[in-house]
Parts: C-alpha cells; structure tokens; sequence
C-alpha cells in the first residue's frame, strides 16, 4: 500500500522502511489480543513460543525494538562498573544512545576487526587483566551480520570459537542478531545452528523480515524471566501487543526463505557500482543485504552524493564523509536497483578527476 510519490521512490537507507505485506495487515486486524503485561495476549505468547522454538532456547521474550532487546541483555549479562567487548563499529556501541553506560553502568571497549569480524585472539588481548584495581570485562557481544562493515557474516567455526573460550574464560557471549536470519540464508544454515553458542541472541523482525514492529530477545528461561523484569522497567511492557506479534509471526515463519532474493540484488548493485569511478568497492565481499562503499575518489562526499540521489528518487544514507551504505530489502526490486545504479553512474560517471586513483 504505497502513494504514488513512495512507488516512484527507492528507498536503499535501510530494510527498517519495508511495510507490512497484505497478509500482515490482514492477520494484525484479524489477531486474538490480551494484556501482554498480565501474560495473557495469546498472539504474543504464540510468538514468542515459536521464537523460542526455532532458536532451540528455553524462552524468549518480545521488545519493541532491537535497541531495547541487546541493551536489557546487555543488563542481565553485566554488572555495573565492568566492560562489554564489541567491535568498534558495533550497533550496541555507536548507535544505541550510550545506554550501555546509561542503563547497565559498563564500558564498551571496542575492538577493531577487518570487516567487523572479531576473532578470539582479538577479544583476548582486550580483555582486562583479572586484577581488583581494572575493571573487569562482564561480555562479549558479536554482530552477525554486521551492519556498519556490510553485512558481513561470522564464519561459524569462529563463531563458535569465540563463544567457547569465552565461556572458558567465565565471560557470557550475547549475540547482536539484528539480521541473523540474512546469515543463516547466506550460509545456508539455521538461525539456531549458527547461534547456539550464545548465551543470547537479538534478532529483529522489523528489518528484511518486513514487520513493522518489533524484536525478540532469546536465551534460558532464568534469563529471559529477568530480562521480563527490564523491560518493563524501561517502559517496554505493553498490553494488547497481539496486533504486532501477528505480523511478527508471519515475519518469523514466511519471510526468511525470501531474503534471497535481496541478497542477489546487493550483489548485482555492488558488481554496478564497483565499475563506476572514483566508487571503492569489494563486490567480491558482498554476501547479505548491505553494502558499504567508499566515495572518497570521486571527489564528493557521501553526504552531497546523497543529495544529489534524493534529487532522482534515490534514498542512500551518508554513514560519515566518505561512505555511503545501501540495503537492499523486500521493497526495492531489480529494476529498482538499475535504477539506482543508473543515478549513482550519472552523478559520479563525470567526476573523476583526471590522474585520480581510485
Ligand atoms: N540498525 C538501523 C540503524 O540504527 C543503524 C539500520 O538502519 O540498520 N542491531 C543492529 C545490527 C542494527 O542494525 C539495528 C538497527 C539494531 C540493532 C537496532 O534495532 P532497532 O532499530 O529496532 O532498535
């Protein structure tokens, strides 16, 4: 149900702006409600059930946002005073309005990893040494995909690996599954196969699985009990959410076996894009659903490049000077990729400057 003015747009910010499918709509109208806060919505118990069920945990628990979801795990898992391990291009770190510090009282301390990807050895070196005058490392949290190094996938192995010694060393793992199911597609996995490890996994429903609300937080039942606690406490508890966890639902069941398709439109744009000049990008590591390239050669910045997209229809976001990041989702088809390629071609085709190396 788009306006005229939203078809002629393509919209690549982010795979948070898909709308709710036709039979999302008609579930949300059509669902069975209660007063979650009471535990009685039968729709957001069913959701919640089936999320436990797909990830092969003992509970999990419902949040209005991915936000909301990694910052009560991050509550659960820590004590206030200790540090968290992220990478440092991490969404808990950058993007998550410093509730780490706000609502857990912790410390990032953030990790820089060649495509966002940490590896234990990595994770290890920063860790604080076990002396009562450092603060003490409380977590580790991992990305999979990783947004901001785009869309980049753990491999399992290391994934595991991390998880493993983590445990090892005493340390709960939280994974930051925003977009676990675009890994498992890519790998060809199950979403619990390639997160097992985790004490906890995030992962949303809002983003390529097309619904417009909503998250889920998973993990053992004393976990998820506790995390109940936080979320009402941040104001999370809400009462006939039933309406949401139908189009969840549908999301959860239906939608993985789709994200495909936006896959193979991140690697056609990718293969375009890395062909236009002053534009550095590795299309070869384009795997999921994000892309993430660099503009800095064309001798404009992201953010006037951006501009000069919006003014054909083409929405990209400027993630700082000289990166411009697009994702591709339900919305957006091939013909609208070509579309965006063409702009992208006819803004920077000409701006090579002469000698410039890309
Ligand atoms: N990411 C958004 C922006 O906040 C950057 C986007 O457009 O990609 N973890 C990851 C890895 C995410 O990418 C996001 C959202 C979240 C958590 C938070 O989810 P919400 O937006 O539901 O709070």
């Amino acid at each position: 149900m788009k306006t005229p003015e939203q078809s002629a747009i393509v919209d690549l910010r982010s795979d948070t702006v898909t709308r709710p499918t036709p039979e999302m709509r008609r579930a949300m109208a059509e669902a069975e409600v209660g007063d979650d806060v009471y535990g009685e919505d039968p729709t957001i118990n069913r959701l919640e059930q089936r999320a436990a069920e797909i990830f092969s945990r003992e509970a999990a628990i419902f949040v209005p946002s991915g936000t909301m979801g990694n910052q009560i795990a991050i509550k659960v898992h820590t004590k206030p005073g200790q540090e968290v391990i992220c990478e440092e291009r991490a969404h808990i770190f950058n993007y998550e309005m410093a509730m780490l510090a706000h609502f857990s009282g912790c410390l990032a301390r953030p990790v820089p990893a060649p495509d966002g990807i940490l590896s234990w050895e990595r994770i290890e070196r920063a860790m604080a040494p076990k002396i009562y005058y450092r603060a003490q490392t409380g977590l580790v949290s991992l990305e999979n995909t990783h947004n901001m190094a785009g869309g980049t996938i753990y491999p399992p192995a290391t994934f595991d690996d991390i998880c493993e010694r983590a445990h090892q060393a005493g340390l709960p793992v939280h994974l930051d599954g925003a977009r676990i199911f675009n890994a498992a597609a890519a790998l060809g996995k199950p979403a619990a196969e390639i997160s097992q490890k985790a004490d906890s996994v995030m992962f949303c429903l809002s983003k390529g699985l097309g619904a417009p609300v909503g998250s889920l937080l998973v993990g053992s039942r004393a976990f998820i009990d506790q995390a109940r606690v936080y979320r009402k406490s941040l104001g999370g508890g809400m009462r006939q959410a039933g309406v949401l966890a139908a189009a969840g639902l549908i999301a959860l069941e239906k939608m993985p076996a789709r994200l495909h398709d936006d896959h193979a439109n991140a690697k056609f744009l990718a293969a375009g894009l890395a062909q236009i000049s002053g534009i550095r990008l590795d299309a070869g590591k384009v795997a999921t659903n994000i892309l993430v390239f660099n503009v800095a050669a064309t001798g404009m910045s992201s953010f006037d490049i951006c501009t000069k997209l919006r003014e054909r229809g083409i929405l990209a976001s400027g993630i700082d000077s000289e990166h411009i990041r697009m994702v591709t989702h339900m919305d957006v088809d091939r013909a609208a990729c070509a579309r965006a390629l063409a702009a992208v071609q006819a803004i920077c085709g000409g701006s090579r400057r002469a000698g410039a190396a890309d």
